[in-house]
């Protein structure tokens, strides 16, 4: 597995940007991936965050096993974290936010507070935030670094928001984080093979969620040797072809990362919670 080196300028610049908000924070709205509880959070290398009250936010929780995101928010809970777990893109599970925050902040309603929303690209802040505050104001779309500056975003309570853009580990000492990174599409497609994503996918998918990986294909994966035959049969099935009929391994693998994107495969974690 490659061992990537992935910080692009902007990175490092939000990186700068985040650490000099950081100090006027109130608290931090760090928002994670529920499908990856694990290769999403990566806040702590900004020594700052350690020092601020903070709330978890398992987002997109409408693409993940359900079981395994109610696992994941029991498990940061009892470590004494605050945890919310919330589609942003059709805003729920946010009800009761600024209670909690003002419960976390043990504030009565005068004060005013700051909260800096902080992720890995393509997570959810800016679409968290305009749930927030109930308009479209923070720029969103479905591609990593969207939002490249910093701003403000006053809410009708008395909390406004930091829209960051998403920063992630400088280095990927552990290859099975960049590759869920890449595989949730949080990092750019052109950074990792496609092919040996998918294939990555595949395994998990027999592994855990075989019936709804073979629903959504309409194939039988049990007569398939490997990961490769599986990948091989789905592009036969869906005419993933080039000349001659073979088969295009690049398109197969792009329809099933697709498709575990949008949820087509099911609601489907990559990392589970070990007290799950
Ligand atoms: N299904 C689903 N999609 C979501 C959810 N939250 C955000 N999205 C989608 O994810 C994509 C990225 O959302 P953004 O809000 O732009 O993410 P961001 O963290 O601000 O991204 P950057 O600014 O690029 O770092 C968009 O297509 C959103 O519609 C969610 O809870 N569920
Ligand atoms: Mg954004």
């Amino acid at each position: 597995m490659q061992n990537i080196q992935w910080f692009p300028g902007h990175m490092a610049k939000a990186k700068r940007l985040i650490s000099e908000k950081l100090r006027l924070a109130d608290l931090i709205v760090e928002i994670i991936d529920a499908r990856i509880p694990v290769s999403s959070r990566n806040l702590d290398i900004l020594s700052e965050i350690k020092k601020k009250p903070r709330i978890i936010v398992l987002n997109k929780c409408d693409l993940a096993d359900s079981t395994a995101t109610n696992d994941w928010a029991l498990s940061l809970g009892s470590k004494g974290d605050t945890v919310f777990f919330s589609d942003c893109k059709l805003g729920r599970g946010l009800d009761g936010f600024t209670t909690a925050v003002r419960k976390l902040m043990a504030t009565d309603n005068k004060k005013r507070m700051r909260a800096v929303v902080c992720g890995i690209p393509n997570v959810g802040k800016s679409s968290f935030i305009n749930k927030m505050i109930k308009k479209r104001k923070a720029k969103v779309e479905n591609k990593p670094a969207v939002t490249r500056g910093v701003g403000w975003f006053r809410t009708k309570y008395d909390i406004d928001f930091l829209d960051t853009p998403g920063v992630l580990w400088p280095k990927f000492e552990d290859p099975d984080i960049g590759r869920n990174l890449a595989i949730v599409g949080s990092i750019r497609h052109n950074v990792f093979d496609s092919e040996m994503l998918a294939l990555c996918l595949i395994e998990i998918l027999i592994k855990h969620y075989k019936i709804p990986f073979e629903k959504r294909f309409n194939v039988d994966f049990s007569a398939c040797l490997d990961a490769s035959e599986v990948l091989l049969t789905i592009g036969k099935k869906r005419g993933a072809l080039m000349s001659g009929g073979v088969i295009n391994k690049k398109r197969a693998a792009d329809i099933i990362l697709e498709e575990f994107r949008s949820a087509k495969v099911g609601r489907i974690t990559l990392e589970k919670c070990n007290n799950g």
